[in-house]
């Protein structure tokens, strides 16, 4: 009698601590999600449209995509423009989509997360073997829309989740793949790449000094950010993102909080402690210019010709090449991170 009195206690006991665990757990930290397949699809729908290159129907086509589709999930977005020098001296028109998505009202005095990405795709596929191809674009599809799926997602997942609501700016770059083409011979102008980010930046600096008497036309002109992260290449199957090296430079200790956050979500394998040489994405305007730390995470291959994967600026940087897992995977350190209470 005592052995069956004592084996229905100790089963009382093991069916409170099952039911209280996980309570515990959900307490401790808010449930992040993030829909790996949803992702992939915002993918999919840049790359369908064609190259987004800047000056063309599909690059237009697909601006209005991205700015309806984060609208819908309650974003507030303003179309940035102006013109910049490309690298032969010519204008080239530039338009970055800046969304906002709205904070809690006790999260609304911290300052910004900033998460950015690239929706323009290269206009020349320099990289390829065979040279009668290398005048045609690119599908870009890790290239620009990786990142921008990735956050389109953010965006649907923030709308979704009821608090712990801080100010996210999602900024997705014009132009940053403008740069001279390897095979350009005349004479070349320096900070060719990266034309929507220096805008941003400029007009970032210009109005934080002097802000305009209607303070809502720039949104993010406004905001205090606490840092930002650059995503670009993000969807490769074998995806690797070593610590870049302005990253380092200007924000290493973001680089170690997101780096720990990832390790800390079992994606050691993918946010690898080794580093990069110096890459001029984005970022290192963000950071140069308008001086707010910045991050790139990146998709780098040691040892290789480029640095780049072997799809870098060819045709092969097609749907084919992007795996929704990796999407999850950092899909989810963006949603643990602005979720973070820490900064
Ligand atoms: C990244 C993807 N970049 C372009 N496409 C930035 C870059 C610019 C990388 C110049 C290497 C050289
Ligand atoms: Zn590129």
């Amino acid at each position: 009698m005592h052995i069956v009195r004592s084996l229905f206690i100790v089963l009382c006991l093991l069916l409170v601590g099952c039911a209280s665990a996980p309570k515990k757990a959900a307490e401790a930290a808010p449930a992040v999600a993030f829909d790996a397949d949803s992702a992939y699809r915002f993918v999919a729908g840049q790359v369908a449209f064609g190259p987004r290159v800047p000056g063309t129907e599909a690059h237009q086509q697909c601006l209005l995509y991205i700015g309806q589709t984060l609208e819908r999930f309650g974003a507030q977005v303003q179309i940035q423009t102006g013109e910049m020098i490309r690298y032969d001296g010519q204008m080239q028109h530039v338009a970055n989509i800046c969304a906002h998505l709205p904070a809690d009202s006790a999260y609304a005095d911290r300052p910004a997360i900033l998460l950015a990405a690239h929706y323009d795709s290269r206009p020349w596929a320099d990289q390829e073997e065979d040279y009668t191809h290398r005048t045609i674009p690119i599908p870009g599809a890790n290239d620009g829309a990786s990142g921008v799926g990735v956050l389109m997602e953010v965006a649907r997942q923030w709308q979704r989740q009821q608090e712990h609501k801080r100010p996210v700016e999602i900024v997705l770059f014009d132009c940053e793949d403008m740069g001279a083409p390897a095979f350009y011979t005349g004479k070349q102008l320096p900070h060719s790449w990266c034309l929507g980010a220096q805008l941003w930046a400029n007009t970032y600096i210009q109005q934080r000094s002097a802000p305009p008497s209607n303070s809502a036309s720039v949104l993010t002109a406004s905001a205090l950010y606490a840092y930002g992260i650059l995503l670009d290449m993000v969807g490769d199957p074998n995806a690797s993102f070593p610590r870049e090296y302005y990253s380092m430079q200007y924000a290493g200790k973001y680089v170690d909080k997101i780096w720990r956050t990832a390790e800390q979500l079992g994606f050691a394998h993918r946010f690898v402690s080794t580093r990069t040489y110096p890459i001029t994405d984005d970022h290192y305007y963000v950071n140069t210019i308008a001086k707010i730390p910045c991050v790139d995470i990146i998709h780098y291959v040691p040892g290789g010709e480029t640095g780049f994967a072997w799809w870098w600026h060819t045709q092969k940087d097609d749907m084919s090449n992007v795996n929704p897992n990796t999407l999850r995977e950092v899909g989810m350190v963006m949603m643990t991170l602005i979720n973070a209470t820490d900064n």
